[in-house]
């Protein structure tokens, strides 16, 4: 069965405290349990992680080359910061999609730039939990339509 690596950074352990209005009442293991539903429907296993260390989600990225099908990320502030992040991501011949759970572009001007972005063949943002699971959908589409 087919693995899609999905990889939370910073602070999204906190998912259910932090402003609701921009992330949504829930938790990071509700998002899982959605996301980890999504994917049995389609046929899909995932590795859902999430850490709040640059270096730690550069790692996973390394060890994921060659052995998911592919990976949605939402790398959190890491995204407006991280080129490590992005050269990670760079190695990847796995489709990238990017997740946020607000839309960082309708909020502060320091949320506006994304490392990941040119890399995403798609971006889903400011659905809250639900973006997630779009993610899996979106992915799943792509994947299946590679040989
Ligand atoms: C999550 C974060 O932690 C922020 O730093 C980003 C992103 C936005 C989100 O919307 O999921 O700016």
């Amino acid at each position: 069965m087919k693995k899609i690596l999905i990889l939370n950074g910073p602070n999204l352990n906190m998912l259910g405290l932090r402003d609701p209005a921009q992330y949504g009442t829930q938790t990071l293991a509700d998002i899982k349990a959605l996301c980890q539903a999504k994917a049995k429907e389609l046929g899909f296993k995932i590795d859902f992680r999430q850490s709040n260390h640059e270096g730690e989600l550069v790692d996973w990225i390394q060890a994921a080359r060659g052995k998911v099908a592919g990976i949605i990320i939402n790398a959190g502030a890491y995204t407006h910061t991280s080129l490590a992040i992005h050269d990670a991501l760079e190695l990847l011949d796995e489709p990238i999609i990017e997740v946020h759970l607000s839309d960082p572009e309708q909020r502060e001007e320091f949320r506006r730039f994304s490392y990941i972005t040119r890399l995403a063949a798609t971006v889903i943002k400011g659905k809250k939990a639900a973006g997630y699971v779009e993610a899996v959908e979106t992915l799943s589409t792509l994947i299946g339509k590679k040989p």
